[in-house]
């Protein structure tokens, strides 16, 4: 066997090796939801034949040829019994595209599909396209929402760093072949715009996240909510906040929709990011909360603080201090899979049930927005703990 064969030959092994590593819950934690070992997809996931020219002729070094950056904010569904993510994933060139990772389990032995996903433009191109919502719509397509970024041409000459976020809209019957949809028409830039799977009032409901700028939320008061006649040309004509930040919270800088949410009996369970300012920057965990099944804009549950934050590796990456979702899956029976990336670099699993999160929903306490608000909270938990310890 010639060398490149050979390094070739160890250089696929080593990967398959890797890629079926199994995963391993950690133990112990809060009870809530249950984290595990290994990042379930890295840049080092992605095929070796996307990375490396194999032909001995045209790459004799077996040097890799597309270097790929990171694998995060990921979309996800259950599909024909395979638990697969639309990843976002990062090239060196600091382009994102689209692919579909599937596993048997869900937690891992993720792997790529051959290709890439072939995603056609709106009007005019984006520069740049990441964050897939997914949504099985009861319409009978398979939505995928994401952000579309280009240049900001109103921006002063010689400013190469301004640019434009606003909502593309695709679908799909097999997640194969993509229909391209005209970009979300709204008076304000867009990012992380989830379609809601139901029709209310006969009308598409978007969840929608308004900024004033590429980066800062400004005006925007919060994650919004937008009916919409016709998905084919769609606009945001009326936005009402729904779940608004606040001064001195997780979500005091931004906040946005996740995945869309999961119905259960008891309401509509949802999962966000939150984002706050300190002096290392902006910090985004994760957090929940509910809203009613007959009145989808009303929230009925809000939990102070965040379900999920950074810790321990997934606090470094090209992005620090930052968790990320828009996938989740809950299966028949009642498992919820939260895929969250850290850091803008790797994605991850939690697993819980619908059963828990809804509990955790219902009786955490509320954010009182006052130190002195959450130490009356903390005396009613001590006294009605310390005087069940007494009757025991
Ligand atoms: O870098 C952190 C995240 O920043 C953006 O989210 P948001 O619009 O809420 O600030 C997105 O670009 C997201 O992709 C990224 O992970």
């Amino acid at each position: 066997m010639s060398q490149f064969n050979d390094d070739m030959t160890k250089l696929l092994a080593g990967h398959e090796n890797f890629l079926s590593r199994k995963n391993e819950p950690i133990v112990g934690g809060n009870g809530i939801l249950t984290r595990y070992k290994h990042p379930i997809l890295t840049a080092e996931h992605t095929p070796v034949f996307w990375r490396y020219d194999l032909n001995e002729e045209t790459n004799p070094y077996l040097l890799e040829r597309i270097g790929i950056n990171a694998a995060m904010n990921a979309g996800a569904i259950k599909w024909h019994g395979k638990y697969l993510l639309i990843v976002r994933v990062e090239g060196v060139d600091r382009k994102s595209f689209f692919a579909v990772a599937e596993s048997p389990n869900g937690i891992d032995n993720f792997r790529f599909w051959n290709y890439p996903i072939t995603m056609p433009e709106d009007a005019i191109p984006a520069t740049n396209i990441y964050d897939m919502r997914l949504t099985a719509h009861e319409d009978g397509w398979l939505y995928g929402l994401f952000c579309a970024e280009r240049h900001d041409d109103n921006a002063p000459v010689g400013d190469l760093s301004s640019a434009t976020a606003t909502a593309a809209i695709s679908r799909t019957k097999d997640l194969i072949h993509w229909e391209r949809l005209p970009d979300l028409k709204s008076k304000s830039q867009q990012r992380n715009v989830v379609l809601h799977p139901e029709f209310v009032e006969g009308k598409y409901a978007f969840y929608t996240r308004p900024q004033d700028g590429f980066i800062d939320a400004g005006n925007g008061a919060g994650i919004g909510w937008a009916l919409i006649d016709d998905i084919t040309h769609a606009e945001v004509k009326e936005e009402t906040i729904i779940d608004r930040r606040y001064y001195h919270t997780i979500k005091e800088v931004k906040n946005g929709e996740g995945p869309h949410p999961l119905k259960t009996s008891k309401g509509w369970l949802h999962l966000a990011h939150g984002v706050r300012a300190c002096a290392a920057g902006l910090r985004y965990v994760l957090y929940m909360y509910m809203t009613s099944l007959e009145e989808p804009t009303k929230i009925i549950a809000s939990p102070a603080g965040y379900l999920l934050a950074p810790q321990g590796e997934e606090r470094i990456g090209d992005v620090s201090n930052v968790l990320f979702t828009n996938g989740w899956i809950a299966d028949e029976d009642g498992t919820v899979f939260i895929y969250y990336a850290s850091s803008d670099t790797r994605m991850h699993v939690a697993t819980s049930t619908i059963d828990k999160l809804v509990d955790y929903c219902l009786n955490t306490p509320e954010d009182g927005l006052r130190s002195a608000a959450s130490v009356e909270v903390l005396k009613k938990m001590i006294e009605n703990n310390l005087r069940h310890i007494d009757e025991q």
